[in-house]
Order: structure tokens, then C-alpha cells, then sequence
């Protein structure tokens, strides 16, 4: 059980994606259609219990607008206002509109240098994890990961752990050498069910998850003098999470 690799989601684990990326993105979306559709910051948040931005939409009308009478064509509907939500939430990534979490990039970095292998297990759609990475961390930084599993690549999303099987299974890695990076409870849920440990940084929208199981429980990754706290677990006496933090939180 040496480590090996690490696995992360992007959404609320990279980059705080969710309430000033995607729900704008949806509501522009849901505004250009003609559509009297509109999430509010509280109300994504319940939203995100259902993840994949088609499922969520399907969510939406089937529990808070009973007034909504679906066309036959619903499904085809749903389908092209995610692709014109992609487009917007694409521009506003590539407009470098969205920064990464703190420590993110300084990990990374190190871990690349320290020869771990990297690998991405997402449920949003793969064009927005490569226009996140391009804009926000770097041109090339894509090609960091080793594999980008992401969206409908596997029929069932989080809270399953078909994304994380599917994404070990390309590496060829065994889940006990490998960490995962979380933000919230479906994708803890997820990382657990394919027996990775994980590491969770919560966000404003996942502060209240449940995160039993999980191996840490930070602010943040932190950063030299912006220290991470410790939500719940062990305290590895280190002010930020680096290589060395890893390899003990893997093995502890
Ligand atoms: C992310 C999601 C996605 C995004 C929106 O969850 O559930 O649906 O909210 O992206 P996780 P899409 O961080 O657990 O992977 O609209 O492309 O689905
Ligand atoms: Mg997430």
C-alpha cells in the first residue's frame, strides 16, 4: 500500500464552481429558452443533492414546478438547454471567471514533481473540466491528468462509484494506493463506495454534509501563512496539505 495516485472531483473540490459558474450558466440558459425558470443561490443549493445538470433540471420540474406542463419533446429539451448551458458556463471559465480553491495549484504542482500520478472523476461534462483547467490553472494543464472521467461516461453519477471505478480501472491502479479529493456528501459517497480514502475540503454549500467515513475533513487545502482547519479527523500537525500530509493521512 504505497501511495500512487490521486483522484479529484472537480466541482466545489478545484474550484468553487457551483453557485458563480454553473447556476449562471443554467439561468442564462433557462432565460435565452424563453423560460420563466430561475435557481436562486439557496434553492441550487438544494438543487446539488441531484448531481448532472440534465438530472437536476429533470429534479426541478418534477418537485418545485408542478405548474409546468412537459412538451413531448421534454427530454430533447432538456438535453439542448444543457448544451446551451454548457456554452455559457465554457465562456465564463474561459474568461478566467472562475479561480481555484486555495492550495490547489501549489499541490498539484508537487505532487507532479513528486511523481504521483493524477487523475480527475467528475460528474460535470468533460469540456468543462478542460476550459476550467486551461483558463484557471494553466495552458497544458489538462494533459496533468492522466485520465478525465467525467460526465455521462458512465450512465450512473454520484452518488455512485462508477466514476471512480471506471477512472481506476483506466489507470490500472488499485483503489488501496490511491487518495480521493471531495467537497460534498454525494461525492464522498461515491469515492467511498469504490474504497478510496478521501480527503474532503468543504465549501459553503457542503458544510453541513455528512461526511462520516471520510479520512479528513478541512477547510481547505491551505496555504503557507492561510492555514487549513481541521473540520474532523486527525490533526497531522501541518498548517497546509502537501505531499508529505498525503502520504501520512494514506497510511495512517
Ligand atoms: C457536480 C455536478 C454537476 C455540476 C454541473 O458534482 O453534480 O452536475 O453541478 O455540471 P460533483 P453539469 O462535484 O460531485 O462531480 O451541468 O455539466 O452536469
Ligand atoms: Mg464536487
Amino acid at each position: 500500500m504505497t501511495l500512487q495516485a490521486l483522484l479529484f472531483d472537480v466541482d466545489g473540490t478545484l474550484a468553487d464552481t457551483e453557485r458563480d459558474g454553473h447556476r449562471p450558466a443554467f439561468n442564462q440558459a433557462f432565460k435565452d429558452a424563453g423560460l420563466d425558470w430561475h435557481w436562486d443561490v439557496a434553492l441550487y443549493g438544494k438543487l446539488l443533492a441531484v448531481t448532472g445538470g440534465k438530472e437536476r433540471m429533470k429534479h426541478y420540474i418534477d418537485h418545485y414546478r408542478p405548474d409546468y406542463r412537459k412538451p413531448d419533446n421534454f427530454d430533447t429539451m432538456v438535453v439542448e438547454l444543457h448544451q446551451a448551458k454548457t456554452r455559457h458556463y465554457a465562456a465564463l471559465a474561459a474568461r478566467g471567471g472562475i479561480p481555484m480553491r486555495p492550495g490547489v495549484e501549489r499541490l498539484l504542482i508537487e505532487a507532479r514533481g513528486a511523481g504521483l500520478r493524477l487523475a480527475i472523476a467528475t460528474t460535470t461534462t468533460p469540456e468543462n473540466v478542460t476550459v476550467l483547467l486551461e483558463h484557471s490553472l494553466g495552458a497544458g494543464t489538462a494533459d496533468w491528468f492522466e485520465v478525465i472521467a467525467a460526465g455521462d461516461i458512465v450512465p450512473a453519477k454520484k452518488p455512485a462509484p462508477d466514476i471512480y471505478h471506471y477512472a481506476l480501472r483506466k489507470m490500472g491502479v488499485d483503489a488501496a494506493d490511491c487518495l480521493a479529493f471531495e467537497d460534498s456528501e454525494n461525492g464522498l459517497r461515491a469515492s467511498l463506495g469504490a474504497s478510496l480514502k478521501t480527503l474532503v475540503t468543504v465549501n459553503d454549500y457542503t458544510l453541513e454534509h455528512d461526511f462520516s467515513g471520510a479520512a479528513v475533513v478541512l477547510s481547505d487545502l491551505g496555504e503557507p501563512g492561510t492555514p487549513t482547519r481541521v473540520l474532523t479527523g486527525p490533526d497531522l500537525g501541518q498548517p497546509f496539505v502537501d505531499v508529505a500530509y498525503l502520504r501520512a493521512l494514506h497510511a495512517n
